[in-house]
């Protein structure tokens, strides 16, 4: 059983969200989503549409997620990898080289896959802010 663990904060699911899920799936046999609180956004300067429940269940009902734990550290990386025995952690590849990730390197598979072009959650705010939805 190959285990696959991503992280972030996934609001407002789209489909940059989905093809990454669904590519990291592809990578093992299991997905874990260390899913980002809202604390932990708040560090990221992040506030989200959604609150961390809502987000959480519609990550759970992606086909390709396998289980949803919570992101509220980014000191919980290397514990995460040991306690889910996790093989391969997978990112888009704005995190390439990203050393809160490649502290990874000893303990697991590290891969960074392309991001989905034209999509993301802070377009989506402006195109519906733009359309004075
Ligand atoms: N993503 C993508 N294509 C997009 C948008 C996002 O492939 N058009 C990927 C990102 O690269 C990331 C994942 O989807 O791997 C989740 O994106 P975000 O929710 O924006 O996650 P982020 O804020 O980058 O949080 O500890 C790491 C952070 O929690 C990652």
């Amino acid at each position: 059983m190959r285990r696959v663990l991503t992280y972030g904060t996934f609001d407002l699911l789209h489909w940059g969200h989905i093809r990454l899920l669904k590519r990291a799936r592809q990578r093992g046999d299991y997905l874990i989503v260390a899913l980002s609180t809202e604390a932990f956004n708040a560090g990221k300067g992040k506030k989200t549409y959604h609150n961390y429940r809502t987000r959480k269940a519609m990550l759970e009902a992606v086909r390709y997620v396998d289980l949803v734990i919570p992101e509220d550290s980014w000191d919980q990386k290397i514990s995460d990898v040991q306690r889910y025995e996790v093989d391969v952690v997978v990112m888009g590849d704005d995190w390439a080289g990203d050393p809160r990730f490649e502290v990874l390197a000893p303990y697991c598979e590290l891969v960074y896959l392309p991001r989905t072009g034209g999509v993301s959650t802070t377009k989506i705010k402006q195109d519906l802010e733009g359309s004075g939805h």
